[in-house]
């Protein structure tokens, strides 16, 4: 711990110094803590949040140094409707984002902050996005009132002291956050304090500032993750000619043992972190994991593209994860964990819908109330998070910092879509394929406020973490992929696990037999696998697919195969009437891409 006057011995930084300045003087916290990342100030700060009734340390000869937390029933998610993109103007924010005038919501955030950490001790976080000495990494430092957020970006981030020796006078992206609750007279505190009635996750994309306010929980207060790394990445990414992605980054290992890397951008709560880390079915192949969520990439000397993965912990979706859906996901989560609104077991560990067969007979769940298997609550929030180091998963992958990143060989689009998609189809070209992550739609999840299950236009999954207008995002993804040698280019694939029967049912099974699909992507990379030409791109042979042993309906694998023309033309007037909105920023590449469909469709 430090206190304030030794500010000139914590940090080199001259704009740093000033900030946090100016930070002490607007929000009048009661102390500041300059983290150093170290675990003795991880311990401390579990110490106060257990005083605090913040976090409940778990049984440690069930999971050792893991905690509970549990929020309020008001901050679950993340709050789309609360997101701004605070560029000069609207149009730059472009149609798909929530705009205010950048001075306007100064003044809005100057006021909300003045006092706001009052009774509270204000943390400075620095914290580097990527491994430490990339090329490809950037550096943040989170000023934040809540001990919570310091630990979980402990575990997300590589945070502490080493960060500032690096970052000496450098840049670094300010991310100002408050949970908005300050304590006033010596007013008690409440175990997850947050501020409801006034969220605010916004970002001045030309400065490259963030400010956050009220809310505590995931993306809205761990401001490394969507806030930096895809809002205000995405635009660095633009300027800088780089992408910054919401992916997953996974080597897939033949039983030759050749291996490539795969890539792939799913919308929230759509199977990323399962299939980052899944144990394939297919005997001999093997799935290792350099990230579950963001992928930052950038051509390389040799004209590849290389990614790394900026985070350095896992922030999964916990119910649904098991032993038999995500084994290695439930290994990762043995110890020094941070579990938040799940279920707590009469023995001290942790329980979620899915995770075994049998739910146990008590819990008290992520309400703080008595739960049993005929209760009509849930036992954790379907957006219940655990917070886990990727280095404690048993497949992490050997190069997963490596500070050049891994070659990317194939690029997957997919969302959840119970109609139409077919299970896998290849682009034709990186025009093509652009245009497949530019017209993607899925069905949303728990993972954002609002309605689940209802079907909305994702671009690239990153409707919600796309810092600029979208328009020109999809420019930069076009010119970027024209800039580089095709031949060396990553192979773009559409892939839907999602597809229900007419009675609701999945008719694939998913999980771990997905690698029979990326068994076949691996194989089209190599030119091996054979294909079928459609109008929507190149689809599976029947033979092509290894679905040996997996006693799938002849019936169902054809309507997982189907290319149903109809329902594709109807898509092709969703795509049409979806990107009028974008006016004169729709790039010509995605007009021409979306009439060629409609052509092949039509002959
Ligand atoms: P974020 O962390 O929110 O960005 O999401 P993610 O894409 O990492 O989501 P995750 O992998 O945690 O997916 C969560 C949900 O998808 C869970 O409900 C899983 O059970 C479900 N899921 C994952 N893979 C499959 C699959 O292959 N088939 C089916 N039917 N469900 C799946
Ligand atoms: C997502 O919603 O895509 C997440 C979780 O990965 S959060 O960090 O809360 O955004
Ligand atoms: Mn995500």
């Amino acid at each position: 711990m430090h206190a304030i006057d030794s500010l000139d011995e914590y940090t080199q930084n001259d704009h740093l110094k000033e900030w946090i300045k100016e930070a002490i003087a607007l929000c009048q916290p009661k102390d500041v803590w300059l983290c150093d990342g170290s675990e003795r100030e991880y311990k401390e700060l579990c110490q106060r949040m257990i005083k605090n009734g913040t976090m409940i340390p778990l049984n440690p000869s069930k999971r050792p140094n893991s905690y509970l937390c549990r929020s309020t029933a008001d901050d679950v998610s993340r709050v789309e409707d609360r997101t701004f993109i605070c560029s000069k103007t609207k149009e730059e924010a472009g149609p798909t984002n929530n705009w205010s005038d950048p001075d306007e919501m100064r003044k809005t955030l100057l006021k909300l902050f003045k006092g706001s950490m009052q009774g509270r001790t204000l943390f400075v976080i620095p914290f580097c996005m990527g491994p430490l000495h990339s090329p490809l990494s950037h550096i943040g430092v989170q000023i934040t009132d809540s001990p919570y957020v310091v630990c979980s970006m402990k575990i997300m981030t590589r945070m502490g002291k080493e960060v500032l020796n690096v970052l000496g006078n450098g840049f670094f992206v300010p991310c100002f956050h408050s949970v908005g609750m300050p304590l006033h007279n010596n007013q008690k505190d409440v175990p997850w304090p947050s501020n409801p009635q006034n969220k605010y996750i916004v970002h001045f994309p030309e400065t490259r500032e963030i400010w956050s306010y009220g809310s505590g929980y995931g993306g809205n207060a761990l401001l490394g993750k969507k806030c930096y790394a895809l809002r205000i990445a995405s635009c660095m990414a633009r300027d800088e000619g780089w992408l910054a992605e919401h992916m997953l980054i996974m080597g897939f290992t033949n039983p030759q043992g050749q291996k490539k890397y795969i890539a792939a951008a799913f919308p929230s709560a759509c199977g990323k972190t399962n299939l980052a880390m899944m144990t394939p079915s297919l005997p001999g192949w093997k799935v290792e994991v350099v990230g579950d969520d963001i992928a930052w990439m950038k051509f390389g000397e040799d004209g590849h593209l290389y990614a790394i993965n900026p985070e350095a912990g896992f922030f999964g979706v916990a119910p649904g994860t098991s032993a038999n859906s995500n084994l290695n996901a439930m290994q990762t989560i043995t110890k020094n964990t941070i579990f938040t609104n799940v279920a707590l077991t009469d023995d001290g560990d942790v329980w979620w819908e899915g995770m075994t067969p049998q739910p146990p007979e008590h819990l008290i769940n992520w309400l703080r109330h008595e739960w049993s298997p005929n209760s009509q609550e849930k036992a954790a929030h379907p957006n219940a998070r655990f917070t886990a180091p990727i280095k404690q998963c048993p497949v992490v992958d050997p190069d997963w910092e490596s500070p050049r990143g891994v070659p990317i060989s194939a690029i997957l689009f997919g969302g959840r879509r119970s109609t139409v998609a077919p299970l896998v189809y290849e682009s034709f070209n990186w025009e093509h394929g652009t245009f497949v992550g530019a017209s993607l739609s899925s069905e949303t999840t728990a993972a954002a406020a609002g309605q689940v299950g209802k079907l909305r236009h994702d671009p690239f999954a990153m409707l919600p973490f796309c810092g600029y207008n979208m328009g020109d995002y999809f420019a930069h993804w076009l010119s970027f992929g024209r800039k580089a040698d095709p031949s060396k280019l990553p192979k773009i694939y559409y892939v839907n696990w999602f597809r229900k029967d007419a009675q609701g049912k999945w008719l694939w099974p998913g999980y771990k037999e997905n690698s029979r699909v990326l068994k076949w992507i691996f194989e089209r990379v190599d030119n091996k696998a054979a294909a079928e030409k459609t109008a929507i791109g190149n689809l599976p042979t029947k033979d092509s697919l290894d679905l040996q042993g997996l006693n799938l309906e002849e019936n169902d694998l054809k309507q997982l195969l189907e290319v149903d023309r109809e329902a594709w033309q109807q898509e092709t007037q969703y795509m049409s009437s979806y990107f009028q909105q974008f006016g004169p920023h729709l790039p010509e590449g995605i007009k021409t891409e979306l009439n060629a469909l409609i052509e092949r469709l039509r002959s």
